[in-house]
């Protein structure tokens, strides 16, 4: 089991997680040196993973000072709050626009995420094809979002990247991954000027270009999950 180090920051995760990626983005942005330590895959899971997420075994988690801190939003949010002397702020300074935040945040989770999962784990074209038109329902409240967020910056969070970058953001190689297999557009120029325009944004960030993975390698593990789901 790998060693929790209390005068450490590590950080549980696999390469292709979105959810890992949010919280290496929310380090870099902040200029935090961390400790990976890579999980094998999504179903083989470390007895360090499973000690400290009990609940929900999933990863990341983030040490700090050998204290795990499961979610990886609230993990984004205890960074900001721990670093919040390094790097510019995560989230707004305002209380209402935080809570606009993390309503953005937490409509990403909850509608676009289930239906990128289930673009994941389709096989036939029929519903491959419902998925990605789920998933570009899910992506038009956050097209007309972006105009009050970013206030025509090139962000959500306006000059530099924040909460609601962080979230979205991070499904990018995953998005870029299923168009590229299967063909079929999810976040097409035409439909999504805003979207379109803040993705290219967001990929060339600085911060974003150490944390995100090569989108070569991206659909080979979306090959592997549909080889493993039809095998079960
Ligand atoms: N809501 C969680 C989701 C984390 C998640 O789904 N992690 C995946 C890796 S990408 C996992 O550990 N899956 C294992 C499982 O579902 O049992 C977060 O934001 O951290």
């Amino acid at each position: 089991m790998a060693d929790v180090r209390e005068e450490e920051v590590q950080l549980i995760g696999l390469w292709y997680s979105p959810f890992a990626m949010r919280v290496k983005l929310a380090l870099s942005l902040k200029g935090v040196e961390y400790q990976n330590l890579e999980e094998q895959n999504t179903w083989d899971k470390s007895e360090l993973l499973l000690k400290s997420n009990p609940i929900y075994k999933k990863s990341p988690v983030l040490f700090h000072r050998g204290h795990p801190v499961c979610e990886s939003m609230i993990i984004v949010q205890y960074i900001d709050e721990e670093w919040r002397l390094q790097g510019k702020p995560i989230l707004p300074a305002g209380h209402v626009e935080r809570a606009e935040a993390r309503f953005w945040v937490y409509y990403v989770d909850d509608k676009l995420y289930p239906s990128l999962r289930n673009h994941v784990a389709a096989t036939a074209q029929e519903d491959k094809e419902k998925a990605a038109a789920e998933a570009a329902a899910a992506l038009h409240p956050l097209e007309k979002a972006f105009e009050t967020a970013s206030k025509g910056k090139p962000f959500f969070g306006g000059d530099d990247i924040g909460f609601i970058d962080i979230a979205l953001g991070c499904f990018l190689p995953w998005i870029r991954a299923l168009q590229k297999l299967d063909g079929i557009q999810i976040l097409s120029d035409n439909t999504f000027p805003n979207l379109s325009t803040w993705a290219q944004n967001f990929s060339a960030h600085d911060a974003a270009k150490v944390v995100l993975p090569d989108n070569d390698k991206m659909p080979e593990v979306i090959r592997t999950f549909r080889a493993l789901f039809s095998a079960a």
